[in-house]
This record gives C-alpha cells, sequence and structure tokens, in this order.
C-alpha cells in the first residue's frame, strides 16, 4: 500500500509537472513570436516531456491504489526579459523540481516504501540530465553574445539529449 505521506508528494508533483509543461509553453510561444523559432521548438518539446512526466505520476499513483488529483495551474509568466534571463529561470526551475523530487524519495525512504525508491530512480537522473542540458545552453549563450544567438537558435535542437 502507498503510504499516505508518498501519495501527497506524488499529488504535489502532479502538480509541479504540469506546471512545469505550462511554464515552457509559455517561453516557447514568447520565443515563437520574438523570431527564436529553434527555441521555440526546444522549449515546445521540453513542455511535452513536461506533460509526459505528469502522466508517468498520474499512472503510478493510480497504479499503486491511490488517487491522482488533476489540479488547477497558475498561469506561467507571458512575458521574459530575454534568452537569457529565460534559461536562468528554466534552471532554477528545474533546480526546485529536483528539490522537490528529492522530497519524494526521502518520503519513500523514511516510510519503507521501496517500489516508490526504486521507481523515481528515473527521475533522479533525468534531472541530471535536464539540469546538465540546460547548463549548456546557458553556456553556449554566454560565449555567443547577439551575434552568436542566430547560431544557437538554428542548432539548439541538436544539444537534445
Ligand atoms: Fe524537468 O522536470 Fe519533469 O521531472
Amino acid at each position: 500500500m502507498l503510504p499516505k505521506k508518498v501519495e501527497e508528494l506524488c499529488n504535489r508533483q502532479i502538480e509541479r509537472e504540469g506546471y512545469s509543461s505550462n511554464l515552457y509553453l509559455a517561453m516557447a510561444s514568447w520565443a515563437e513570436n520574438k523570431g527564436m523559432t529553434g527555441i521555440a521548438g526546444w522549449l515546445y518539446a521540453q513542455a511535452d516531456e513536461e506533460r509526459g512526466h505528469m502522466l508517468k505520476f498520474i499512472k503510478y499513483l493510480n497504479e499503486r491504489g491511490g488517487s491522482a488529483l488533476i489540479p488547477e495551474f497558475k498561469q506561467p509568466p507571458v512575458k521574459y526579459k530575454g534568452i537569457d534571463e529565460m534559461f536562468k529561470e528554466v534552471l532554477k526551475h528545474e533546480q526546485y523540481i529536483t528539490a522537490s523530487i528529492t522530497d519524494v524519495l526521502e518520503a519513500a525512504m523514511a516510510e519503507k516504501d521501496h517500489a516508490t525508491v526504486n521507481w523515481i530512480q528515473w527521475f533522479v537522473k533525468e534531472q541530471v540530465e535536464e539540469e546538465g542540458s540546460v547548463q549548456i545552453i546557458l553556456d553556449k549563450l554566454s560565449l555567443a553574445g547577439e551575434h552568436g544567438l542566430y547560431f544557437l537558435d538554428r542548432d539548439i535542437m541538436s544539444l537534445r539529449g
């Protein structure tokens, strides 16, 4: 049986993954309107992945005898100061998600819920990859300057893991 605390934190994670998806959609839409179609494409793909993460939590909860709750989502910001600032926001958000995944893992460990400890490892690994790939984009942005932004926008999809 799924411990109550783990169920609660998985439901919290459903909201956070769903919000991540909407946040990246909002960023994608903003970038697309600025003519950054490559960056928008990267963000749209990321938004799809986050929706997939939300679905994983929904299905896992229901499979384990819990109840997955579909929440309301707050509206993500509609404007961003620039591409650099936006990707800094992405990294900050992913670090927040990593901490949130760690909360689920630690609760599962405390409750001796080995099934969840085992299942959540996929997310632990995924977060390392996601933070890493956003960090690479930020490094490239700091090298690129205004001129190089064109090339980053053109090539960004090749940086997807
Ligand atoms: Fe990028 O976060 Fe989902 O897990």
